[in-house]
């Protein structure tokens, strides 16, 4: 499809499951910039510029994606870009609720940028940023789950 499409998210840190979903809309979209939020409520390991780091770094072989960060409202992005499309991941029922709450308040401030439904790769339905940086924290193996830049910061981070 032409036109730029938008995969907003805290991505703290990005894992496999938001990769699988970036790079479904990578062959559907000409063009995909993933746009890093500072979502408050979720007291963020990473700071913004850390996370959009990684990002560029994991998603390198992808011609047709580029990393941005942004402070204010999704949808006021997304008009200052002239996007087309939101891509947002869907992994399992419990999603459902959420994503059509601030789908519905995103068509409210703006009802010509549509959202799209990713359903994500099976193997990574129960993955989050959460799951990782906890198992992470305590040590455990988190290869499988994340890009091999994300395995390092957080090892990294919690260093023993
Ligand atoms: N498989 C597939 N998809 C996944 C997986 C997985 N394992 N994990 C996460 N995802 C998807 C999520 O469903 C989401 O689509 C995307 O990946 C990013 O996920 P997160 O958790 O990193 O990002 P969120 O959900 O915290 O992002 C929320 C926003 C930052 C987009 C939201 O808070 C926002 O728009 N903030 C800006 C302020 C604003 O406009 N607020 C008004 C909203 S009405």
């Amino acid at each position: 499809m032409s036109g730029l499409a938008i995969c907003p998210g805290s991505f703290d840190p990005i894992t496999y499951g938001h990769l699988d979903i970036i790079e479904r809309a990578a062959r559907v979209f000409d063009e995909v910039r993933v746009v890093v939020f500072n979502n408050q409520s979720k007291s963020p390991l990473f700071s913004v510029e850390e996370r959009k780091a990684l990002i560029e770094e994991s998603t390198s072989h992808l011609g047709n994606v580029t990393v941005d960060g942004y402070g204010g409202l999704l949808m006021n992005y997304a008009e200052e870009v002239e996007a087309k499309a939101i891509i947002r991941g869907l992994r399992a029922v419990s999603d459902f609720e959420y994503e059509m709450q601030i789908t519905s308040m995103n068509r409210k401030l703006n009802e010509k940028i549509e959202t799209f439904f990713v359903m994500t790769n099976n193997q990574y339905s129960f993955l989050s940023s959460s799951i990782v940086k906890e198992i992470a924290r305590y040590h455990g193996e988190i290869t499988d789950l994340v890009p091999d830049a994300v395995d390092k910061a957080l090892k990294e981070r919690f260093q023993r």
